[in-house]
């Protein structure tokens, strides 16, 4: 006799994205369980709690867009809010839609098999139970295992590591410490100047330096708050019309169709405006290297005008085009390292050899610690799902079928992985966007394909390889016509060693949506519903 799965769907991950989807399919009518490894709502900001973690879109942009009261009933205190904020609003809509009763808090999914005869998930956990549930949804976001860096000896160390992305859920007073910060990526670049300001002494090794902007975060602004409130559908339509999902309109000009003086006095403007709509600055900074190198050029400029050692602001300035690797935003980043107690050690020239009982040591010195932050980034992408241990048709193991880089389609499912979903998922715009509103529109078109099985009496629901290659191509060509794949960010895998050297999100936003509505349209063309 045939197995009957114990719930319809099984949800991995309560960020954003797990919640959102949770709320839609009780609406769907299904018996929802929603799997989550921390002990709280809000993913990535649950684990991100490292000093000066703040989002880098604008907060009014960066929330639900999914029911008009939440919308008017929040406020926001600043324009881009700290990570404990967030997550207060990630717990307020919990609370507000009463999720908390679905979710199963500190369990990890080990392993998800799927099984033709019974045409069910079996979800393994490890309180050692195993659930079954006909479909089977990865919210499990794009940044959310960590990439450990292999030194040598990390557990010799005596003093505390940590990880920015598994930051612990206490107040940590680097106060009279000497500290390190490996890494100089979004997290570091806003970690740095607040760790600078209290520690003894920091010393920062860097790998690739990175471009960062200002951010010009302020308090927000309460007539300009109720403006937005009053037009937020305006504003999250005009929004959806940019490649990056972002409200702030790129210019429309290429960087060498004026003259220098218009492009630096147009760049300046970004700059004084604060934020990733520094890459909108000109409309080809992506797609064409010398526009791009007018912008990386007008940054290089800054940092050699704001940090005083002429050697260290050389170290800081990067070699990648800018936008290669995904822009920081900080606030008073270079300037930290005019600070007497911050040292900048650039790792190609002195790498580091081991770490010891009581600190780094260098090719060329000891240094000595008591903490060191690790903010190393993620295996982005694909890490967790493949931490997952997901087996689909035939026992086929999506980490063995990704083992030249992932193929989906849509980025939300996978030819032989049926009834297996993934939101923001490889193939899909999420990362190179704002990560919200993508979120809701791929919670939307996996609701609307199970509504549209259900509609018609189908259950088993999966991509057609034909669809998934054709997709694949698809992504791979759109990223071959950018600068993206020309330096070795986390987008193509680069910062992982070992890791196929594959770009992963999807480039701009409003043809992806696009794309999905002419497909809903057609009957959800490409998947196959038996
Ligand atoms: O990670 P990263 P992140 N030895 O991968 C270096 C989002 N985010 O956590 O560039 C020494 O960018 C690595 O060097 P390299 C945002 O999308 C958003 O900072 O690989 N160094 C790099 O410098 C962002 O892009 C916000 O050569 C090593 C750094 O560690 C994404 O998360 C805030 C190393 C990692 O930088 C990831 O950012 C923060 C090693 N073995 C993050 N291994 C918002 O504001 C790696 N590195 C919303």
């Amino acid at each position: 006799m045939s197995q009957k799965a114990e719930f319809d769907t099984i949800v991995v991950g309560a960020g954003f994205a797990g919640m959102y989807m949770l709320y839609r399919l009780r609406m769907l009518g299904h018996r929802v369980l929603v799997i989550e490894k921390g002990g709280g709502v809000g993913g990535t900001w649950y684990w991100n709690r490292y000093p000066g973690a703040r989002c880098d879109v604008p907060s009014m942009e960066y929330s639900y867009q999914f029911d008009h009261q939440l919308q008017q009933e929040w406020n926001w205190s600043e324009r881009y809010s700290p990570q404990p904020e967030i997550l207060r609003y990630a717990n307020h809509v919990a609370d507000r839609f009463q999720l908390r009763s679905d979710i199963l808090f500190n369990t990890t999914v080990i392993s998800a098999d799927y099984e033709d005869e019974n045409n069910l998930w079996k979800i393994a956990t490890n309180d050692q139970t195993i659930k079954t549930a006909t479909y089977l949804i990865a919210a499990t976001g794009c940044l959310s295992s960590p990439n450990e860096p292999t030194i040598s000896n990390p557990g010799e160390f005596s003093g505390e590591i940590y990880h920015t992305g598994r930051w612990p859920n206490e107040q940590i007073d680097f106060s009279n410490k000497n500290v390190a910060v490996i890494g100089t990526g979004s997290s570091a670049i806003q970690a740095i100047p607040v760790i600078a300001k209290q520690a003894k002494h920091l010393t920062v090794f860097q790998r690739t330096a990175n471009y960062a902007v200002p951010a010009r975060n302020a308090k927000t602004d309460p007539v300009e708050r109720d403006h937005f409130k009053k037009n937020y559908k305006k504003f999250r339509k005009l929004a959806a019309t940019t490649r990056n999902g972002q409200l702030a309109q790129p210019y429309d000009k290429s960087a060498i169709a004026v003259n220098q003086r218009d492009r630096k006095k147009q760049y300046e403007a970004r700059w004084q405006q604060g934020g990733l709509p520094f890459i909108g600055s000109f409309n080809d900074l992506i797609i064409n290297q010398k526009s791009n190198q007018t912008a990386a050029e007008f940054v290089k400029q800054k940092i050699r005008e704001t940090v005083k050692d002429p050697k260290t602001a050389a170290i800081l300035s990067p070699t990648s085009p800018i936008g290669c690797k995904r822009l920081c935003v900080d606030s008073g980043y270079y300037e930290t390292f005019n600070q007497p107690n911050v040292t900048l050690i650039d790792i190609n020239q002195t790498p580091i050899d081991s770490i010891t009982s009581n600190g780094i040591t260098t090719s060329t010195k000891k240094i000595e610690l008591d903490s060191i932050v690790m903010a190393t980034g993620f295996d982005a992408m694909t890490g967790s799902l493949e931490k997952m241990n997901i087996s689909g048709r035939n026992g086929v193991k999506l980490k063995e079928r990704w083992n030249a880089g992932p193929k989906t389609y849509l980025g939300i499912a996978c030819n032989d992985y049926p009834n297996f979903f993934m939101i923001t998922g490889p193939g899909s715009p999420s990362v190179l966007t704002n990560m919200l509103p993508t979120i809701e529109q791929h919670v939307n078109l996996v609701n609307d394909i199970l509504s549209h099985a259900k509609k018609h009496g189908r259950q088993n629901i999966e991509a057609t390889a034909e669809a998934q290659d054709t997709w694949h191509d698809h992504v791979n060509e759109i990223a071959s016509k950018t600068i993206y794949p020309s330096c070795n960010s986390w987008y193509l895998g680069a910062n992982v060693a070992g890791k196929p050297r594959v770009f992963m999100p999807y480039v701009g936003f409003p043809d992806y949506v696009a794309r999905c509505e002419k497909i809903a349209q057609d009957g959800f063309t490409g998947f196959c519903f038996s």
